[in-house]
């Protein structure tokens, strides 16, 4: 199978955190979306990575529907719990995380365009969403070792990837000192292989 994936993307680093952790091998195509070459539209209409293709040619997309598939593509490390309550809750958590991603997505889009033309109004309900995140994944972590029930699983791949995402595009947040439960978390997950694999390139 090919992984169709972003250098920077947090949301393929998700999926390529957890092809890592059940060891799952692959090919990984890192495509330039603004590349008019880039073949990406061809297995997902909407033109987003990641997208799985797998040896048939079906192509699966977005992230979360790719995390699900290879989970139950192999009984290796289960990282989304069986029990449909703690399901729901690192589902929960997933979206959470992914949720602040698209937030600090969307101020970093709209800080590129000319300054005039920049909506202030929209920047900061973007702003305060990452905020209410942060303040609600660290008041829900509060003192347990992992995001979902008491293991590692898909909830602390999530809330990883957003962390370190958002130290990648907003440096200037001082998340770590406001919330030093979620800076210990991503402490811990930076020392695992498949997080170290996985490090976006600063751009
Ligand atoms: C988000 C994918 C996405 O926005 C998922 O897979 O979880 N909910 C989806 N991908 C971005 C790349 S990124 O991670 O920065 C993307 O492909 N953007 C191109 C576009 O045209 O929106």
């Amino acid at each position: 199978m090919k992984l169709f994936a972003g250098p920077v993307s947090p949301y393929s680093r998700k999926v390529r955190i957890v092809l890592a952790e059940k060891r799952i091998e692959y090919d990984l195509v890192l495509d330039n979306l603004a590349d008019p070459a880039t073949r990406v539209p061809e297995f997902n209409p909407l033109g987003k990575v990641p997208v799985l293709v797998l040896d048939d040619e079906t192509s699966l997309f977005d992230s979360r529907v790719i995390v699900e598939y290879l989970d139950n593509a192999s009984p290796v490390k289960r990282l989304i719990p069986d029990d449909t309550r703690q399901r729901i809750q690192a589902r929960r958590w997933e979206a959470l995380a992914d949720g602040c991603t698209d937030a600090v997505m969307a101020v970093v889009l709209e800080q590129r365009r000319p300054v005039a033309t920049q909506n202030a109004e929209w920047i900061s309900r973007q702003q305060a969403k990452v905020d209410r995140a942060l303040k609600a994944m660290s008041e829900e972590l509060a003192i347990r070792a992992w995001c979902a029930g008491d293991s590692y699983s898909l909830a602390d791949i999530a809330v990883g990837c957003a962390l370190d995402y958002l130290e990648l595009r907003m440096p200037q947040l001082n998340w770590r000192e406001l919330y030093p439960n979620l800076a210990n978390l991503l402490n811990k997950l930076a020392k695992r292989a498949s997080f170290k694999s996985t490090i976006p390139p600063k751009s």
